[in-house]
């Protein structure tokens, strides 16, 4: 007779736990998959996507002046302390995310310092959108010569870019001057250059750097693409 109960009872077990251990198994999962419904929305909502613009840089000036640093930082958010001569370097297009907007920097040409590059300004500078031109500031400051080659690439420069709002120039090595004060610096530059007719080259779009550190760096191409 016990044996009788027992199996009822195990039977009418049987027959109620199946669909409440079911039930048992789905509610973790319904609350997993909405739970992941949730945040899928919810980061979607506070992600809004940036607008992608596409660009074309040139990066140009004397020899060991920051060019490679420049597109090396731009390319892979990384300083170069080491030094490599560059020719003529082919580099593939890349992105470069700023707080509202990646901008798809198409690909182009690392070139070196060397004058005889100078030959290849005028297409480079017409074929990108904008033209970048940098020079060391430290020299600039302390060697006539050096300086005098800087506005002879300024002037070059001006002559095939005149739109001044598509064009930046960047002081580099603000470390080996003798201030570190970014506005000193730049206005000795532009006080220098006052007579020139490229002085425009220096008073607008113009950022003293040290591109040994990030935060310089980070500050420059904020003004260069905002
Ligand atoms: N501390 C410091 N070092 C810099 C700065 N800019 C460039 N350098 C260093 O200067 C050296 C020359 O930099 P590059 O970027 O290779 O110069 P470049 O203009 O590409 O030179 P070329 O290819 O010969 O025309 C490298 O050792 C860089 O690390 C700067 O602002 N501060
Ligand atoms: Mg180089």
């Amino acid at each position: 007779m016990n044996e009788i109960i027992q199996n009822i009872l195990n039977e009418d077990f049987l027959a109620n736990a199946e669909p409440q251990q079911a039930i048992v198994w789905f509610v973790p999962v319904i609350i997993a998959v909405a739970a992941a419904v949730a945040g899928v929305i919810i980061y979607i909502n506070r992600t809004p996507s940036k607008p992608v613009v596409g660009t074309s840089i040139c990066v140009l000036g004397q020899k060991e002046s920051g060019k490679t640093t420049f597109l090396n930082w731009l390319r892979f958010d990384k300083f170069t302390d080491s030094y490599a001569q560059t020719s003529n370097t082919e580099y593939e297009g890349f992105k470069y995310e700023t707080e509202s907007t990646i901008y798809k920097i198409a690909s182009g040409k690392d070139i070196g310092g060397d004058n005889s590059y100078k030959s290849l300004y005028e297409t480079l500078i017409s074929k990108n959108e904008i033209c970048i031109f940098v020079f060391d500031v430290a020299k600039f400051l302390k060697d006539s010569a050096y300086r005098q080659e800087t506005w002879d690439r300024a002037d070059l420069i001006y002559h095939f870019r005149s739109d001044r709002t598509k064009r930046h120039t960047i002081g580099t090595h603000l470390n080996n001057t003798d201030s570190k004060d970014v506005n000193e610096i730049a206005n000795k530059v532009v006080r220098l250059s006052e007579n020139k007719r490229f002085k425009d080259m220096f008073a607008f779009n113009f950022t003293v750097v040290d591109f040994a550190k990030r935060d310089s760096f980070k500050d420059c191409v904020k003004r260069i693409f905002g």
